[in-house]
């Protein structure tokens, strides 16, 4: 992608493009939720399709002149239809909590109640944190994982889902490393007549290739992100049953969103025809392999993980008894060129602000085509600079070491600004 007019009509907004190329290239960046999209992706989504309003669905708009845009819709459900192997499919949310709201205004009144992994044990800002519109609106109650084995602990689901009588029971994370049962749960949400809501945002791309058990012949719905594992452009998407197809589509639009992003819409149609390639489904299986590599070589080196490793595509690092914060690990880390996010860790005692932990993820390193060799180089490269967070010859010398590597695994080549 070359822009022709930025540079001349708005210099800032170039300079910072142009840097933005740089340090996502120069970088070892390990944030679990991000990932680089593709060439493909990224022109699917500077496209002319940004520029077009196509409220309704493919056939049934309010505009004139969506003949292209219904074309590149009804490509997205195919696809994803057939990736996920799925009833029906919704693509235009905006962005996953976006998915979230519309499955719960579909089947939700005010102050039912919705039981959910807690933010602080690995669960996410919209199944019901206090401040975030799900906690305004229902009656939010939490499961959490075993304080011992870091794993969600099943009995306690059902125990919390039988005394509370959740109208809604939630699964997904963002900072969990294991597979999740989504049939035990399922089965728990039937027990007590809850809806049973799966968010894959994190591991769409895991479960798309088999990698991961799929919740969609448990889940009444599931909802994803696209841009996470998955690869794709910045987006949300809701899967469903049949029998919730009316009420979801009617909620998304007119409920929620006014015009689809159509031009997000096109890239989520590209990503999901990626996704189908056997290539892709190789790249799936090295985002693990890599993971446990890196998660194996951290714990030889005497970092506690999280539930002892990871099945997935992150891990959640222990720094309590490290004598450092996940805060001053981020920092450390980002000064040598290894971009991670502090975390809250299960029982934390520290505020989110600060944190005990840091968690590591392999979608992006994977897609530089990285392997297992390279995640022993890079658990060296975090272990030296977490040992030694104020000594500044160390953090300059591996971001030396991160520099040379990341030359090694180029990426965005030819992507200029
Ligand atoms: N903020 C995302 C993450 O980092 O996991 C989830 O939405």
């Amino acid at each position: 992608m070359k822009t022709v007019e930025l540079k001349k009509s708005d210099p800032e907004i170039y300079s910072a493009v142009v840097e933005e190329i740089k340090r996502e290239r120069e970088n070892i960046v390990l944030i679990a939720s991000e990932n680089y999209a593709s060439r493909a992706v990224l022109e699917a989504q500077g496209s002319v399709f940004t520029n077009k309003y196509a409220e309704g669905y493919p056939g049934r708009r309010y505009y004139g002149g969506c003949e292209y845009a219904d074309i590149v819709e009804s490509l997205a459900i195919k696809r994803a239809k057939e990736l996920f192997g799925v009833e029906h499919i919704n693509v235009q949310p905006h962005s996953g909590t976006q998915a979230n709201m519309a499955v719960y205004f579909s089947v939700l009144k005010p102050k039912d109640k919705i039981l959910g992994l807690s933010l602080s044990h690995g669960g996410h800002l919209s199944h019901g944190f206090q401040i975030n519109f799900s906690g305004m609106i229902y009656k939010t109650y939490f499961y959490g994982v075993d304080k011992k084995t870091g794993l969600i602990d099943y009995d306690e689901v059902r125990k919390l889902a039988k005394k509370h009588k959740p109208k809604m029971l939630l699964a997904g994370a963002s900072a969990y490393s294991r597979i999740i049962d989504f049939k035990i749960l399922s089965e728990i949400a039937k027990e007590v007549n809850a809806y049973f809501l799966a968010d894959i945002a994190h591991i769409a791309g895991l479960i798309a290739t088999g990698n991961h058990p799929s919740p969609v012949p448990h889940a009444d719905f599931v909802t994803t992100t696209t841009h996470k594992t998955l690869r794709g452009p910045r987006g949300g998407m809701i899967m469903c049953r049949a029998e919730y197809a009316k009420v979801v589509d009617k909620m998304v639009f007119p409920g929620l969103q006014g015009g689809p992003l159509m031009h997000v819409i096109a890239a989520k149609a590209v990503a999901f025809k990626e996704a189908m390639t056997e290539e892709f489904k190789h790249y799936q299986l090295q985002i693990i392999k890599n993971a446990k590599e890196l998660s194996d070589t951290l714990t030889n080196k005497g970092f506690k993980i999280i539930s002892g490793g990871t099945d997935t595509h992150l891990m959640l690092v222990d720094l309590t008894d490290r004598n450092i914060t996940g805060k001053d690990a981020e920092v450390a880390l980002d000064l040598a060129g290894i971009t991670v996010n502090k975390n809250s860790i299960p029982h934390d005692t520290l505020p989110a602000t600060i944190t005990s932990g840091i968690r590591i993820g392999t979608p992006i390193v994977t897609s530089r085509k990285m392997k297992e060799p390279e995640m022993v180089v890079i658990a060296d490269l975090i272990s030296k600079v977490l040992h030694n967070h104020q000594d500044a010859s160390v953090i300059a010398h591996v971001k030396e070491k991160v520099r040379a590597l990341c030359r090694k695994y180029p990426v965005y080549e030819e992507v200029e600004a």
